[in-house]
């Protein structure tokens, strides 16, 4: 039975029992209807086609196209392999411009075809790269730049792509976690050369893994279709270099079941994030970030930043705090790809320049929602928060005297 917190004891690290007793994640899958789901995989099984751009891909795809606005749509087994093909078949080399403050499939996707990822800082406001740092950045070998809208905001698509036309280089975008959301009114997927969305179970439209390029150009989607199918046109006709980075038909299933639910999921999202913003309001050194008016969001993160000019507690401390209590928060992102092998190795430069990334990866958290989250969670850990902040003082001194 849940029980407000009132002593120091109360609290789980301590002993006490924890505000929820079902583990609260970030990432909890959304499952969509199970009845439109199970009626779509029985179709699935019933066609007898289960991959190779089968029919519940390509109705996914026309889907998808009608409701980004974009003239293509490449579904693919993962964002990853997704990223890997869109920057490959733009002919990506040498170095491209990219922020460290993101996953890390952002910075492998390059290094892992050999392209070294040069990183930039972000604009402390938005958390996305900053396009004024660019021109600097620009090498001889330099052929592109791949921003990230991270948590679901848009990042300054317009100012880098005026930076790209200055320096000849190519826009390409990674919208793992923007889907459904619009910037300047109009729909992620159609900005830069191409866009890169991720549907991976933790995301709040899912394929359980999957992934999708989307693009204006033509040529480009026909490059990238041939890419992902291991350079196939037609059978035992290879005419380009491929790989296998198809999505299945189960997965366009789960997908297409999961487009059905988006609405909801956005709202239940949005319901969510207001929750955690009354409730954290008069909570010192916890800030809440918002998601700009005007523009329509997935409002997928939940994000924070702790700045512990007004708590003696870090955020790592408070993750402890969390976790202990069953709930599952997440530092997305720390510590910027720069810190993360083989990128401290191989460019140790690289951390000297990115102070906005450094601050911001210190104190970033990211709290749980999604659909499997109930008001009355995120009420409890509201509450925690608040207690704990008004005791951080002495929380943070026999954090730092016991060994736990
Ligand atoms: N670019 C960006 C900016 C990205 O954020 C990502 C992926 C990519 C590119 C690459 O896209 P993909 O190749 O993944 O399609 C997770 C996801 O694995 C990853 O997709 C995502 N970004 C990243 C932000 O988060 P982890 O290692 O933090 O996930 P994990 O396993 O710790 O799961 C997160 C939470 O979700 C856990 O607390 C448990 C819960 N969970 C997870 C799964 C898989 C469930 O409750 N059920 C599940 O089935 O990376």
């Amino acid at each position: 039975m849940y029980s407000k917190k009132r002593e120091l004891a109360d609290l789980a690290l301590f002993g006490g029992p924890p505000v929820s007793e079902r583990l609260l994640h970030v990432g909890k899958p959304n499952i969509p209807d199970r009845s439109l789901l199970m009626k779509k995989l029985e179709d699935v099984l019933d066609s007898g086609w289960l991959t190779n751009n089968g029919p519940m891909v390509k109705e996914f795809e026309e889907r998808l196209r009608d409701l980004l606005g974009v003239r293509n749509c490449v579904a693919v087994s993962n964002g990853t392999t997704g990223l890997e093909i869109a920057t490959r078949a733009l002919g990506l080399t040498g170095e491209v411009i990219v922020p460290a403050f993101t996953f890390v499939a952002t910075a492998h996707c390059l290094q892992w075809q050999g392209i070294k990822p040069v990183f930039c800082d972000i604009d402390p406001v938005s958390g996305c790269i900053d396009p004024s740092l660019i021109d600097s950045l620009v090498t001889r070998k330099t052929t592109g730049i791949l921003g990230v809208h991270l948590w679901g905001r848009p990042c300054a698509v317009e100012e880098l792509e005026v930076v790209a036309e200055r320096n000849g280089l190519k826009l390409v975008l990674d919208a793992a976690h923007a889907f459904g959301c619009t910037h300047n009114g109009r729909h992620v997927g159609g900005f830069g050369k191409a866009e890169v969305f991720s549907f991976h179970a933790t995301k709040f439209l899912s394929t359980m893994e999957g992934g999708l390029i989307s693009t204006d150009d033509d040529a480009l989607a026909e490059k990238m279709r041939l890419m992902r199918n291991f350079g196939f046109k037609g059978m035992d006709n290879v005419i380009h270099i491929g790989t296998n980075g198809k999505m299945n038909e189960f997965s366009a299933a789960f997908g297409l079941a999961s487009l059905a639910q988006m609405e909801h999921v956005i709202s239940k999202n949005r319901e969510n994030h207001l929750e955690y913003r009354s409730g954290l309001e008069s909570v010192p050194g916890i800030n809440l970030r918002d998601y700009p008016d005007g523009d329509k969001h997935n409002y997928q993160y939940v994000i924070a930043e702790v700045d512990t000019r007004e708590t003696a507690l870090s955020r790592d401390d408070l993750i402890r705090i969390l976790h202990a209590e069953n709930i599952r928060a997440r530092r997305y992102f720390h510590p910027g790809c720069h810190r993360m092998e083989p990128y401290a190795t191989m460019y140790p430069e690289a951390s000297r320049d990115l102070p906005n990334t450094e601050l911001l990866a210190s104190g970033v958290i990211a709290f749980p929602t999604g659909t499997a989250v109930s008001s009355d969670d995120i009420r409890r850990i509201c509450n925690l928060l608040a207690f704990v902040q008004e005791n951080a003082d002495e929380i943070a001194s026999r954090l730092r005297s016991i060994q736990i």
